[in-house]
C-alpha cells in the first residue's frame, strides 16, 4: 500500500526533522507507520469511546450510553456518570498494573543482586540506608548485601500485602496528606491488591456510584505512585547509580554508520544495564570488528532508553513516535524491546529491512519477532546472545539514511537527590534555595511535564508548553518520552535559559542548570512526588503538597500509565491538566474530577486542548497558590548566590558534566 504524505490529516503535523528526514527519503517509501495509517483510517474516533461512555463489561453490551437521554442507558441500567467513572478508573487500574508488574522485576533482580547473583552490585549506599530507615531494617553490624537482602524482601511483600495497614513506601509523604489519605480510607494496602479490587469494583453489577469508584481509583494510583514505582525508582538508583548530570544526545543522529546499532526500547532497566555491559565485552567486540564494525553502537528508544540515558549518559534514538522512523532508517541492527510501549507494528516495518526485533520477555511476544528469553537470573549471558544476533545482521546491512546532523545535546540526571545538592550544595543538601527563589518571586512555581507523545496532536506541543511556562519563571521537569522530546528541540542544555523568564534565567545561570530538566523514565514520576515532599519538608510553602505553586501535565499521553499518574498526582493534592481524557461523556463525573475533587485532596483534573492555554492554566493554578501563600506579592528578590550557598558549607555545582550528589 503506497500511502501519500503530503500534508497528513487527522492532527498528526509533523515538525520534527529527523522525522520528516527519514520518512522523506526513498527509502522510507514502501514503510507505514503510524502517520500513514492514522491518515488511511480516515474518521475520526469514536465518540463514545473518547469521551468515555462505551461499556462492554458485560456480554449484554456492549453499551454505548447518552447523558441525560433515559432510552441510552445500559442494559443493566448503568448510567454515563457510572460508565465513565468505571472506564476511568480501569484504565487508572491497567497503567498501575503496568508499573507494578515493570517494579516487581526490579525488586526481584535487587534480590538477585544482593544475593551476589549477577553482574550488577549495590551502588548508591547512601540510598541504601535510607531505605533501610524506612523499611525499619536493622543496619548494625551488616553489609550492604545482607540490609539490600532485607529490603527486597520487605519490599516484595509489599506487592502481595493481604492485612489492611498501609503500603510502607506512604510514610515518604507529607504528614498532613497520610492523615488525609487515613481520613479518607485511600491509603493502599498491598500494590496488587488496589489493582485486583479495582477491577473487581469496576465488574459488572459491583460499585456503581461513582464518588465511591473513584476512591477506590484514588487508592489504586497511590498504590503505584507512593507504592510501585517509587521502589523502583529507588532499587534501581541503588543498583545502578543515582543519576547525577551529565551531557548526553538525543535524536536519530545518534544512529552510527560504522557501527552495529542496537536500540533498546521498552521500559526495564535490568537488560538495558545488561546490554550495556556485554557491549563493552571483549568478546562482543572482537566479534563485531570481524564482520567489519567498529563497534557496537548502543542508542535507547522509549523509556528504557531514558534510563540509561540517566544513569550512563547512552544516546536516545527516539522517543514513542519515533519508533517506526528509527527503524526506517535502515541503520539499525537489532531492535531489542522488553515491556510497553512496543507498537506491533515495528516488525513490520523491519520486514522492509535486515533488522530483528528481538523481544526478551515472555509477558510480550509479537508475530515476526525474534524471542531470546532475558534470564535474570543469567543476564549477561542473555544481553551476549541479543548482540550476537544484532552482531551477524551487521553484513546484511543494505542502503540506509541517518540523519547525522539531528543529533541535540542535553544535560540529563536531574534526579530529586541531584535537584537537592545543586541547588543546596555540593556538601549540604537542601530544598531551601529552592523554596528561598519560589518565595521571592524569581522562580514563579515548578511545573510537570511528562508522559509520552502520540499521533494525535502534532509533535510540538510539549516545546510549546514548556516554552511558555519557562518565558514566564516556572522551572520545569521533564520525564519520559516528553523529556526525550524537550531534548529533541534544545530546551536541555543549560543555554536554553534564553527562553526564560529573568527570574528563571537569573537562578538557572547561577547554578548552571537549564531551565526544562530531565528527571527520568515514566516510572520516575516517584522522583516529582519526593522533590514535592522535600520542598513541603524545607518549610514556608505550606504543609502539604497541595500548598505548593506547582502543576503537571501529560499533554500527548498515549498510555493508560499516565493516567494512573495523572491519579497519582491529583490525590497528592497537584493540579493536573490533559488535552484530553475520556470523561467528558458524563456532565456529573466530569464536573467532579474537574471541580469537586479539589475539595476533597486541593487538587483537580483538567482538561484543554490548546497547548498556549494549557500551560497559562498551570499558571494561573501556580498564581492561585501563590496568592493563597501569601507569596504573590512583590517582594524584595535576594537571589541565592554561589557566596550564599558556599555559606551553607558546600561549592555547588561547579561543572554539570562531573559534579553530583556527595557520598
Ligand atoms: Fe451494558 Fe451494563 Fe453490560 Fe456495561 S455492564 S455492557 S452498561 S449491560
Ligand atoms: S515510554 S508510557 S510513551 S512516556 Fe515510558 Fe514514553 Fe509514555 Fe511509553
Amino acid at each position: 500500500m503506497a500511502i501519500s504524505r503530503n500534508g497528513c490529516e487527522g492532527c498528526t503535523e509533523i515538525t520534527c526533522t529527523s522525522t520528516k528526514d527519514v520518512l522523506s527519503k526513498d527509502l522510507a517509501k514502501t514503510v507505514i507507520t503510524a502517520y500513514d495509517r492514522v491518515k488511511a483510517r480516515g474518521m475520526s474516533a469514536c465518540l463514545f469511546g473518547s469521551t468515555g461512555t462505551c461499556c462492554r463489561n458485560c456480554n449484554m453490551g456492549p453499551c454505548q450510553i447518552i447523558d441525560g437521554v433515559d432510552e441510552m442507558i445500559g442494559i443493566c441500567g448503568a448510567t454515563a456518570d457510572t460508565v465513565a467513572a468505571r472506564n476511568f478508573a480501569r484504565t487508572i487500574a491497567s497503567g498501575s498494573a503496568a508499573h507494578t508488574d515493570h517494579a516487581r522485576e526490579m525488586v526481584k533482580g535487587f534480590i538477585e543482586t544482593a544475593k551476589g547473583h549477577g553482574p550488577h552490585e549495590i551502588k548508591d549506599e547512601n540510598k541504601l540506608m535510607e531505605l533501610a530507615e524506612i523499611f525499619g531494617v536493622d543496619t548494625e553490624g551488616k553489609d550492604k548485601n545482607e540490609i539490600a537482602l532485607e529490603i527486597g524482601e520487605l519490599a516484595l511483600a509489599d506487592f502481595g500485602k493481604q492485612d489492611d495497614t498501609p503500603v510502607t513506601m506512604l510514610k515518604r509523604a507529607p504528614k498532613k496528606r497520610q492523615e488525609l489519605w487515613k481520613r479518607l480510607g485511600v491509603e493502599p494496602r498491598g500494590i496488587d491488591r488496589e489493582v485486583v479490587e479495582m477491577m473487581h469494583r469496576t465488574h459488572m453489577g459491583v460499585d456503581q456510584e461513582y464518588h465511591n469508584i473513584m476512591l477506590q481509583g484514588a487508592r489504586c494510583a497511590l498504590g503505584d505512585g507512593w507504592g510501585s514505582s517509587m521502589l523502583s525508582t529507588d532499587l534501581t538508583d541503588i543498583m545502578f547509580g543515582t543519576p547525577v548530570p551529565r551531557r548526553a544526545i538525543v535524536d536519530l543522529g545518534v544512529l552510527k554508520h560504522d557501527q552495529v546499532n542496537v536500540t533498546v526500547h521498552g521500559h526495564e532497566p535490568l537488560l538495558a544495564e545488561a546490554l550495556c555491559l556485554a557491549a563493552q565485552d571483549e568478546e562482543i567486540l572482537a566479534l563485531a570488528k570481524k564482520v567489519g564494525a567498529k563497534g557496537i553502537n548502543l542508542a535507547g528508544v522509549c523509556c528504557t532508553g531514558n534510563e540509561i540515558l540517566m544513569r550512563r549518559g547512552i544516546p536516545v534514538a527516539a522517543g514513542f513516535v519515533q519508533q517506526e522512523m528509527a527503524l526506517a532508517t535502515g541503520a539499525i541492527e537489532a531492535m531489542v524491546v522488553d515491556v510497553q510501549c512496543v507498537m506491533q507494528s515495528v516488525a513490520e516495518v523491519a520486514k522492509s529491512f535486515h533488522t530483528d526485533i528481538i523481544t526478551t520477555n515472555y509477558r510480550a511476544k509479537m508475530p515476526d519477532a525474534v524471542h531470546i528469553q532475558f534470564e535474570e537470573e543469567t543476564p549477561l549471558e542473555s544481553a551476549k546472545e541479543i548482540l550476537k544476533k544484532a552482531i551477524a545482521n551487521y553484513k546484511k546491512r543494505g542502503d540506509f539514511f541517518i540523519p547525522e546532523e539531528t543529533k541535540f545535546d542535553v544535560v540529563v540526571g536531574f534526579s530529586h537527590e541531584t535537584i537537592n545538592y545543586m541547588l543546596g550544595g555540593r556538601f549540604r543538601g537542601s530544598y531551601r534555595p529552592l523554596n528561598d527563589n519560589i518565595i521571592n518571586g524569581r522562580i514563579r512555581g515548578v511545573a510537570a511535564i511528562v508522559g509520552c507523545d502520540n499521533y494525535k496532536m502534532p509533535d510540538n506541543h510539549h516545546e510549546i508548553i514548556a516554552r511558555e511556562l519557562i518565558k514566564n519563571d516556572v522551572l520545569v521537569l521533564a520525564t519520559g518520552c516528553a523529556a526525550t522530546g524537550l531534548g529533541r528541540v534544545g530546551l536541555l542544555r543549560p543555554e536554553a535559559v534564553q527562553y526564560a523568564g529573568p527570574g528563571l534565567a537569573e537562578v538557572c545561570e547561577t547554578v548552571g542548570m537549564p531551565p526544562v530538566l530531565h528527571c527520568g523514565s515514566c516510572v520516575d514520576n516517584s522522583r516529582l512526588l519526593i522533590a514535592a515532599t522535600a520542598m513541603v519538608k524545607e518549610g514556608g510553602l505550606g504543609d502539604d503538597i497541595s500548598d505548593l505553586p506547582l502543576a503537571g501535565t501529560a499533554p500527548l499521553w498515549m498510555s493508560e500509565k499516565a493516567v494512573a499518574i495523572g491519579q497519582y498526582f491529583v490525590s497528592s493534592g497537584a493540579y493536573v491538566v490533559f488535552q484530553n481524557l475520556p470523561m467528558t461523556g458524563s456532565k456529573k463525573f466530569s464536573k467532579f474530577m474537574m471541580e469537586e475533587m479539589e475539595d476533597i485532596y486541593g487538587g483537580r483534573w483538567d482538561i484543554e486542548e490548546d497547548p498556549v492555554k494549557l500551560a497559562q492554566k498551570m499558571i494561573a493554578h501556580i498564581d492561585k497558590k501563590r496568592a493563597e501563600l501569601g507569596i504573590d506579592k512583590k517582594r524584595e528578590r535576594v537571589l541565592f548566590d554561589m557566596e550564599m550557598r558556599r555559606d551553607l558549607g558546600g561549592g555547588g555545582l561547579h561543572d554539570v558534566g562531573c559534579a553530583g550528589p556527595a557520598k
